[in-house]
């Protein structure tokens, strides 16, 4: 019996691997058969990474970034028994517009997948006069009928929460630039509609710790604990030899999630294995979404490993929060309300 309450739904049989030995240096640890998606995965698809999965009829679902072999990415759906196995459709996802017809971004990537009251939404970065979000909604994941883009270009790593606040959605995102944005903070808005948003406020900043101290973004979708919002966000340092990409970790307040509760000083999981060091773009490891279970408590994170691969790191929520708890340090920039 967990220590601390998950709120969501049970997942019977989520993928696992009991915790190694030996020391981790934190509260996750990798699964030994990763990547569980290697190189060349379609016909035409050179990588898959920064994907994300959902529990869906006894199974699991996901959209995944995929590069194709032109150098444009685009999301494709696929299904796995285990959320370990993963089966793609060979056709990327065809968008609709609200009237049905097609509408296409020109890329799409990074995507995010949240299920808010019966409907499963899609948020992704894509081009809209510039770097900028998109956004989908399926209920059967057959028909997807994008929605109005939510922000105003450069914007990316939008990610909705699993539930309503105070009546409205409520989507984390980071303001960004053109480029390989040099700086980015994670910022909070609401919507009652989905197509006006407003109620921005400014949740985290990076950070003085050397792993975050660049830009940060927003990475899987919150998860509701007794202890507030469990957010696994990534965090990015530069060194000689570029952009490192880390995995952080911090509890945002429940009703008012622009306040951060908790953050960790470590990062959870940073590059450190093969496919993580080596790739596309080498040391990336970028979560964008979980699978958790509130009876055991355990998480799985599903990240992206060198623009390359996904990977998975498991862990015990209780673990988790004991270990952003323990090593947590803020500043007034995380705690207070972020409205200037
Ligand atoms: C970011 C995003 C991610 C990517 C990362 C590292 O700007 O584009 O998709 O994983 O760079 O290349």
């Amino acid at each position: 019996m967990p220590k601390y309450r998950m709120i969501a739904p049970k997942i019977d049989k989520m993928p696992w691997q009991d915790k190694p030995q030996g020391n981790l240096n934190g509260p996750l640890w990798r699964y030994d058969q990763n990547p569980v998606i290697g190189r060349n995965p379609l016909p035409g698809v050179a990588r898959i990474f920064n994907s994300a999965v959902m529990p869906y009829e006894g199974a699991f679902i996901g959209v995944f970034r995929g590069e194709q072999t032109n150098g444009v990415s685009y999301i494709y759906l696929g299904h796995s028994k285990d959320g370990v196995k993963w089966e793609f459709e060979p056709e990327k996802i065809q968008f609709v517009d609200e009237a049905g017809k097609p509408f296409m971004p020109i890329y799409a990537y990074d995507p995010r997948l949240v299920k808010v009251e019966d409907t499963y939404y899609i948020m992704w970065c894509q081009d809209f006069y510039g770097a900028a979000i998109g956004m989908a909604k399926t209920k059967d994941f057959k028909t997807f009928t994008r929605v109005e883009n939510p922000f105003l270009p450069f914007n990316r790593n939008a990610v909705l929460f699993p539930r309503k606040i105070h009546g409205n959605f409520v989507m984390l995102s980071r303001p960004s630039d053109s480029g390989h944005t040099p700086f980015g903070d994670i910022f909070l808005s609401e919507s009652p509609d989905l197509k006006f948003w407003g109620l921005h406020r400014h949740v985290m900043s990076r950070s003085s710790n050397w792993w975050e101290s660049l830009k940060i973004g927003g990475g899987a979708a919150p998860i509701e604990t007794s202890e507030g919002w469990l957010l696994f966000y990534h965090g990015v340092t530069n060194t000689c030899n570029g952009y490192v990409y880390s995995i952080g970790g911090a509890i945002l307040d429940i009703d008012k999630p622009s306040k951060v509760k908790y953050r960790c000083e470590n990062y959870l999981l940073t590059p450190e294995q093969w496919y993580e060091e080596r790739g596309f773009v080498p040391n990336v490891t970028f979560p964008c979404a979980t699978l958790h279970d509130p009876d055991t408590g355990r998480i799985a994170i599903y990240y992206g490993a060198a623009d390359s691969y996904v990977g998975l790191a498991f862990g015990y929520m209780d673990e988790i929060i004991d270990y952003i708890k323990d090593h947590s340090k803020t500043d007034w920039n995380d705690t207070d309300i972020g409205r200037r």
